[in-house]
């Protein structure tokens, strides 16, 4: 069968490094390094309704959360991987309490944060999950990263993306230079362009939100939710409820249909009064995608996300992202300004 001659993602970061004369070639190593465990991941993810490695390994992790046994599998086979990379100094993971150190020579100049599969909640009723990470250039001069290098501002990414393991694998990702996916053709192993310079549709018709937490929300935000529910076919609205609860997926959609996905701060756990969503590996760089995609990124005080300078590894943050109109609008309604 003639397959069209596809671009494949180690040749658009090549083409990409290209543009950079100054370039050492350390950023592309990096991330093809994390291709190959993410494809690693993907063809595990994909055989869990056949190996016994669906449910819970038994243990909980910093969030409290019960590690699913794919959890550790991905966590394990990126830090591994990357540890000898020769191209990043520390990581940071969702799974791990603290920094996470690379192998003694082989620090490099990069930072990577991650989560190694987000919505794991779901894995075991097939629902798409994925993993999310962010890239940062050290700020400390030598050898072993410190905390100081991973807590940066999302503005200061240098690349950030996420990988969706479901009905098909793909991986988006930006190095600054818009937004583009790749899907991977899993009978050659490859991730070919799929999805060139994605823009997020200005205009969206769905909302992303778990309605359950309406009872804790802000006055703001019922006000808002009572807006987008009102009959009113101009505006578009009744907007259309989407809400996976994996973020991955419920992001990936909205980057390519137009949408908004809100996990404001709410009083349901005081144990979580910034929401329930993490800053470093999974607000930072969504927001970094959403803003090249045309989108925005803010927190429910209007803060934008990529301007938020992070002081611990886990810190949660409240997250409105998403179509540019739809933010805006909501954000007009949380900061009590309609
Ligand atoms: P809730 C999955 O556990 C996750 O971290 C995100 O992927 C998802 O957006 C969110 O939690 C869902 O949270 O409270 O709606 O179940």
């Amino acid at each position: 069968m003639n397959r069209p001659l596809g671009i494949t993602v180690s040749r658009q970061i090549m083409d990409s490094q290209r543009m950079h004369p100054q370039a050492t070639g350390e950023l592309s190593g990096l991330l093809s390094e994390l291709i190959v465990a993410a494809k690693i991941i993907s063809a595990e993810v994909n055989m869990a309704g056949l190996a016994d490695i669906l449910g819970l390994s038994g243990k909980t992790n910093i969030q409290g959360e019960e590690v699913q046994k794919l959890d550790e599998f991905s966590n394990k086979t990126i830090i591994k991987r990357m540890a000898r990379s020769g191209y990043i100094c520390v990581m940071a993971s969702e799974e791990n309490d603290d920094i996470i150190p690379v192998m003694e020579g082989y620090e490099g100049k990069y930072t990577l944060a991650f989560d190694p599969l987000d919505g794991s909640s779901n894995i075991d009723v097939n629902v798409n999950v994925g993993t999310i990470f962010s890239i940062h250039r050290r700020v400390s001069q030598w050898r072993q990263g410190i905390d100081s290098d991973v807590l940066q501002r999302g503005r200061e990414q240098v690349a950030a993306g996420y990988i969706i393991y479901g009905s098909s694998t793909i991986m988006v990702y930006s190095s600054g230079e818009g937004v583009h996916g790749f899907t991977l053709d899993p009978s050659v192993g490859e991730f070919f362009l799929s999805h060139p310079d994605i823009k997020m549709p200005e205009k969206s018709k769905y909302i992303s939100v778990n309605e359950g937490n309406h009872g804790y929300w802000s006055d703001n935000m019922r006000r808002y939710m009572d807006y987008i529910r009102e009959d009113d076919k101009p505006s578009g609205r009744p907007y259309s409820a989407r809400y996976i609860g994996s973020l991955v997926a419920d992001f990936h959609r909205n980057l390519i249909t137009g949408g908004i996905f809100l996990y404001p701060r709410d009083s349901k756990d005081p144990e979580k009064p910034e929401g329930k969503l993490r800053l470093l590996y999974e607000a930072s760089p969504l927001a970094l995608l959403a803003e090249q995609a045309g989108g925005r990124a803010i927190t429910d005080d209007g803060e934008n996300i990529l301007d938020i300078t992070p002081t611990s590894l886990h810190q949660r943050v409240p997250l409105v992202i998403g179509s540019k109109n739809a933010v805006d609008e909501a954000e007009a309604f949380l900061k009590g300004e309609r």
